[in-house]
This record gives C-alpha cells, sequence and structure tokens, in this order.
C-alpha cells in the first residue's frame, strides 16, 4: 500500500523580485544551470572560490563506502584561517566582526584584527592546557563574544568542540561531556537573561562531579563577576590563561575530514544523538549558502541572526559561514523582551541591521504582541528577511514582510536540519519568486526528492516523505561513536537516500512546502493531515497568534484533530465566550481546507510547549488531548508551562 500525506491548503500570493533588488543580487540563476550540467564540479568550484586551502584537493567527493562520505579528502585547510587571518591578510583588519551587545546593555565592537588576535591567544591557551587535535573540548557559554572565540580556537587547532547550550542542565552537560569524552571545559561565572544573572559554573560543576569522565580543565570567563566556587588545579580564569601565552601562532592545515564538532540533538527516543560536522565541506556549504541565501555584500550589510550557538543555526549562520565571508554581525546576549518588549527592533535601529535571520517561534510571538511595538523603533535599514526552524506559516510570512519588512524586501524561508549542516531548500533573492510558507527549491547542487512510504516518488501535488538523494558537502559524517545508529537512523528505510524524518510536498511549479515532522502527522478517517497545513489555517485566522495542533485516538475516526490556540492580545479582551470563540475556530478550518480537517476541539490557551531552540513539542499536547500522564518535560524551555495548559484545558 501506498500511503500518501493528503493536502488542500492552497496560498495563492505570489511576490515578484524587485527590480531594483534583482540587479544587485549576489545569486546568479546560472548557478542552477552550472549544478545541473555538473554537480560535483560546481561543489568543486564553490570550495575553491569560496576558501583557502592550504593543500588543493584533487577528489571532489568520496562515496565509495556509503552512507559515510568524504569531500575535498585530499585538500587541507584551516577552518579558523578561512574565518580570520585571510580577512586580515586582504586588507579587512579594521572591519567590524561582532558588534557585541550584552543584555544588560554593554556594547563593544570587535574588528577581524582583534577577533584574529584573541583566537590565536585561546589557540594558544588550548595548546598550553594539553588538548592536541582530535581532542574534544566542551564549550558551555552565554551569547558572548568568547564563544566565538572559543569555537574557532578549537578549530584553529584541529580540536573538535562540543557546543552545549547554556540553558541545559547540569545532567544534560554531564551526558554530553560523557559521550564525548571531553576533558576540558570552556565555560564563564554566569551570564545575563530576562534581566538577571544567571550563573553558569556550578551547573559544570555538578556536571563535573557526576561525569564518567575526568575532566583535566575549566577555562572560566569572567562575565558576571559573581562569586564561584574554584578547583585549584583545575580551573583556570580564561583571562589569565590567555594572557600568560604567546600573542602568535600559526594556523596549519588539516585535513578537509578533520572532525570540526559535534552537536548534539535530541531524537524522538533515546539519547540525544551526537552529530558530527568535519571542515571542508562544512565549510564550503555554509559559507555558499549564507552568501547566496541571504544576499551578502559584506562590505555594506550588516547581519544579524538570532540563533543561540548552542543551536546547529548559531554554528552555521552566527560561526562559521558569516566569519568565512567576512561579514559584519551583531550577536546578541539576551531575550527578545528585555529590558521591554522592544529590545531587537531598538538593536537593529542601533545598528543599522540589513539582514535579519529568525525563526517562526519569534515571529508569531511578536505578532502576537501587535505591530506597534516594532513601529516605536526605525528598521528601515532591514533589506532581507530569513526563516527557519519550523514552517512558517503563510499569515506570519506575510506579517514578517510587511510590518518587519516595510512590504517589499525579500523573505526566505530556509529548511535544513543539524544533520544537514547547512540551508539545503531556500528561494534564492533576485531570482525566485517568492510564495508565503513554502521553502521553495533545493539550492543549486542539492537533490530532494519526495516519496512515498516504499520510496517511490510521488508524482502530482500528493504529500509524502522528504528525501535526500545525493551526498552533500555539509552533510553529517556521522553519529559520534555509534555508526549504527547513523544508518539505522537515516539511511535504511529507504537504503540508497537521506531520509529527513519531515513531511512535505511539491506544488504545480515544483515548489517544496514542508509539511511538519512525519511522526507528527494524524491519522484521520484514513486521512493522513500534517499538522502544518491545519497550524497555518488556524493562524490565518485574525483573532490568531499561533497554533499547535495533534491527532487524539477518537473511536469514530481512528484519530482527531485537537487545536491549542494563543490569540493575539489585542483579541484576547474581546474574545470573552470561549466556547463560541472554539466553534468559529473549527468553522474557520472546515471552511479553509475541509471538514476532514475540522478540529474535533479548540483549547484557547496563553502558552504552548516548546523546546529551548523554539520547536513546538507537539507530542507533550498529544499527552494532554488523550488524557494520559505527561511524558518526558526535560527539554522543554520552561517545565511550568504543561501544568499551566493542563489548568487552561480544564
Ligand atoms: C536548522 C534547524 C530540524 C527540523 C527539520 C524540520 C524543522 C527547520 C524548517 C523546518 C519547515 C523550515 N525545520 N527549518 N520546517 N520549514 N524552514 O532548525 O535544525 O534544530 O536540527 O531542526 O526543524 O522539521 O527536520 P534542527
Amino acid at each position: 500500500m501506498t500511503v500518501q500525506i493528503d493536502h488542500a491548503l492552497e496560498e495563492i500570493r505570489r511576490f515578484r523580485p524587485s527590480p531594483e533588488f534583482a540587479a544587485q543580487a549576489v545569486a546568479d540563476a546560472r548557478l542552477y544551470e552550472e549544478a545541473a550540467a555538473d554537480r560535483l564540479g560546481f561543489w568543486a568550484e564553490q570550495a575553491r572560490d569560496l576558501l583557502t586551502w592550504s593543500t588543493p584537493f584533487t577528489q571532489t567527493l568520496d562515496w565509495s563506502n556509503p552512507p559515510f562520505a568524504k569531500w575535498f579528502h585530499d585538500g587541507e585547510l584551516n577552518v579558523a584561517y578561512n574565518c580570520l587571518d585571510r580577512h586580515v591578510e586582504a586588507g579587512l583588519g579594521d572591519r567590524v566582526a561582532l558588534h557585541f551587545e550584552g543584555e544588560p546593555g554593554d556594547s563593544r565592537a570587535i574588528t577581524y584584527a582583534e577577533l584574529t588576535a584573541e583566537v590565536k591567544r585561546a589557540a594558544n591557551a588550548l595548546l598550553a592546557l594539553g588538548v592536541a587535535a582530535g581532542d574534544r573540548v566542551a564549550i558551555y557559554l552565554p551569547m558572548i563574544p568568547e564563544a566565538v572565540v572559543a569555537m574557532l580556537a578549537c578549530a584553529r587547532i584541529g580540536a573538535v568542540h562540543s557546543v552545549v547550550f547554556g540553558g541545559f542542565s547540569s545532567k544534560s552537560l554531564q551526558a554530553r561531556i560523557d559521550d564525548a569524552q571531553a576533558e576540558v571545559v570552556i565555560t564563564a561565572d554566569g551570564g545575563y537573561r530576562k534581566g538577571r544573572a544567571f550563573p553558569l559554573k556550578p551547573t559544570v560543576d555538578e556536571a563535573i562531579e557526576a561525569a564518567e569522565t575526568t575532566v583535566r580543565s575549566v577555562l572560566v570567563v569572567n562575565r558576571t563577576g559573581e562569586d564561584v566556587a574554584w578547583t585549584e588545579g583545575r580551573d583556570v580564569w580564561w583571562a589569565d590563561q590567555l594572557a600568560a601565552v604567546d600573542a602568535e601562532h600559526e594556523a596549519q592545515g588539516f585535513n578537509a575530514e578533520q572532525p570540526l564538532f559535534i552537536l548534539y540533538t535530541s531524537g524522538t527516543t533515546g539519547n540525544p544523538k551526537g552529530i558530527l560536522h568535519t571542515s571542508g565541506g562544512y565549510l564550503t556549504q555554509a559559507a555558499f549558502t549564507h552568501k547566496n541565501v541571504f544576499d551578502l555584500h559584506p562590505e555594506r550589510d550588516v547581519y544579524w541572526c538570532t540563533a543561540d550557538v548552542g543551536w546547529i543555526t548559531g554554528h552555521s549562520y552566527v560561526v562559521y559561514g558569516p566569519l568565512a565571508n567576512g561579514a559584519t554581525q551583531v550577536l546578541y546576549e539576551g531575550t527578545p523582551d528585555t529590558p521591554h518588549p522592544g529590545r531587537w527592533w531598538e538593536i537593529i535601529e542601533k545598528y543599522q541591521v540589513s539582514i535579519l535571520y529568525t525563526a517562526p517561534t519569534a515571529i508569531r510571538s511578536f505578532m502576537k504582541q501587535g505591530r506597534d511595538v516594532v513601529h516605536g523603533f526605525n528598521v528601515r535599514s532591514l533589506r532581507l528577511l530569513g526563516s527557519v526552524g519550523e514552517p512558517i506559516n503563510p499569515e506570519a510570512w506575510i506579517w514578517y514582510r510587511h510590518v518587519i519588512g516595510g512590504g517589499s524586501i525579500p523573505v526566505v524561508d530556509t529548511w535544513w536540519q543539524t544533520e544537514t549542516g547547512a540551508i539545503m531548500i531556500s528561494a534564492l533573492p533576485g531570482i525566485t519568486d517568492l510564495k508565503p510558507g513554502s521553502a521553495q527549491v533545493a539550492i543549486p547542487g542539492i537533490s530532494i526528492d519526495i516519496v512515498d512510504d516504499d520510496g517511490t516518488p510521488i508524482e502530482g501535488e500528493g504529500g509524502g516523505l522528504l528525501t535526500i538523494t545525493e551526498p552533500w558537502p555539509s552533510m553529517l559524517r556521522g553519529i559520534w561513536g555509534d555508526p549504527e545508529r547513523f544508518k539505522e537512523t537515516y539511511w535504511e528505510k529507504f537504503g540508497d537516500r537521506y531520509f529527513a524524518g519531515d513531511g512535505a510536498r511539491r506544488d504545480e511549479d515544483g515548489d517544496i512546502w514542508l509539511l511538519g515532522r512525519v511522526d507528527d502527522v494524524m491519522n484521520v478517517s484514513g486521512h493522513r493531515l500534517s499538522t502544518a497545513e491545519i497550524e497555518s489555517s488556524l493562524v490565518a485566522h485574525p483573532w490568531t497568534a499561533e497554533a499547535a495542533v495533534v491527532g487524539a485516538s477518537d473511536e469514530t475516526t481512528g484519530q482527531a484533530v485537537v487545536a491549542f490556540v494563543i490569540l493575539k492580545t489585542s483579541q484576547a479582551d474581546q474574545v470573552t465566550d470561549v466556547v463560541a470563540a472554539s466553534d468559529e475556530l473549527r468553522r474557520h478550518v472546515a471552511l479553509q481546507i475541509g471538514a476532514i480537517a475540522r478540529p474535533r476541539q479548540v483549547f484557547i490557551v496563553n502558552e504552548l510547549p516548546k523546546t529551548r531552540s523554539g520547536k513546538i513539542m507537539r507530542r507533550l499536547l498529544r499527552d494532554l488531548a488523550e488524557g494520559r500522564e505527561i511524558g518526558d518535560t526535560t527539554t522543554l524551555a520552561d517545565t511550568s508551562i504543561m501544568q499551566i495548559i493542563s489548568e487552561q484545558v480544564k
């Protein structure tokens, strides 16, 4: 039997690139032709054009032992040299690399020359602590410049960093230290979040205490100045250690397949997976997509990606892509609403940010507040907007373009994963006609296919499973220490192609629409319904700011759609009768996509359960909708949320 995901939501709005934008665009439509004519030749050319190699490669791809790929593997390069020294050597040392904005309002500009000098010292500091190429270093820091410095210092000496998000618990940190056997940890006394200093060092102490791995050294950045406990012989202040070592460090080339980092991503079941990325291919695709998808003009743009370096988006689009391209960017430590709800727009005005890359969850929370908050600031410096992390509802896309973008600038929705390392599906601004809600097209050199459960490509517009049919430069090279799990998770289902775990469909123009995680697909009376379309329909109602839908078991239909909806602040006061409101929203969905998708129940709530990177955790809502005990909530940003929602739903 072939099972497909049904689709019904139509979106007909289209936005042509303006002639002015197209005339100055970095991307060129010929990229698609070149990649189609000679895919490997295309990537080899990008690797040579965008990066500096200490030993040129002669072979592009070695796929003799699938699914273990090697890209450019007889070449050598130094990733940190590519992100730093070569820009200074090219006379760009005075260009600002980072405009750092601390949450309490402290700020500093760091040029490429300064960042290079700092990374050289940090590299020497790590060497002095006995860190050698291939060793793993755990990084547990707030969003401060030292996080970028620490990552690049590891890269510079061929050590493998494992960045652990500063909001994770000591238990998560301990598990990651042990899995990678990291013997050195880089942390800070603390950081600032939501108007308060929060401690980090005690969490590290606890994690090390519980860990099986013996952590030799802990480098501690002084950020908040709070008192910290100190283990003599193990703990060292970052500033002291950097001051004590030589200022000069010459970057040595490493093999293109030298491991660069491990980043843990939580699967739906089992332990988090340590996703392994290597050097040459990763940096090639990060730099290529950063330049072309964001239309980067490094000499005049100010770029801001709001992701934390603890996520893949922070790795590829705060650290490696932008710095390899010599970009000037904003690095912000805190939350969007501290000390006031317009903080982001204030930062954009202050630094004249021209490119903004953020997540739908943030856009929807601004939609909830209303446009007045944005209109208090001048954000007219923006000329390109990007989205990542979840499907962006067409209505949120329109809001982003109109309210933030002033109605005329491109919005690019970028689909990719921790595992893919860099953007895989996105419009290219200036070339692609934009469609709100669709991630649109595979980037040049990437081969995407949508198939049914048997792996048969889907003809027409039906929804199916998203797969990647050819190896790509920034693909994960494996799961740290677990090659079997790597094969099982991503390759076993179809044998010869990568299974992403997302539902997707292609429309009549060939544009790709992401439908949500396959695990979240609902089966109502034999129809497979995706979460994304019903959620987008709910968000298209003028009352709604945000929505999550799940399938709950149902005696007559197998599963029934249950929706959880957050109303816009401006509406919340007016909607007093929740029963009538929920009827109205149910009717709206039935009208927009059909009776089959009509939610059995719509609950009006104030919050939705989200991961720390802002993705909705539907699994927990399913538990609630089916009256089960709520499952594991440890990855929630706020673990009390489910309690609050349960009470509201009662
Ligand atoms: C970069 C990142 C990956 C999962 C992915 C998909 C979802 C990311 C998306 C998107 C629809 C987009 N996702 N971008 N869904 N449209 N533009 O988020 O990596 O944290 O590993 O998550 O996120 O479900 O499979 P990661």
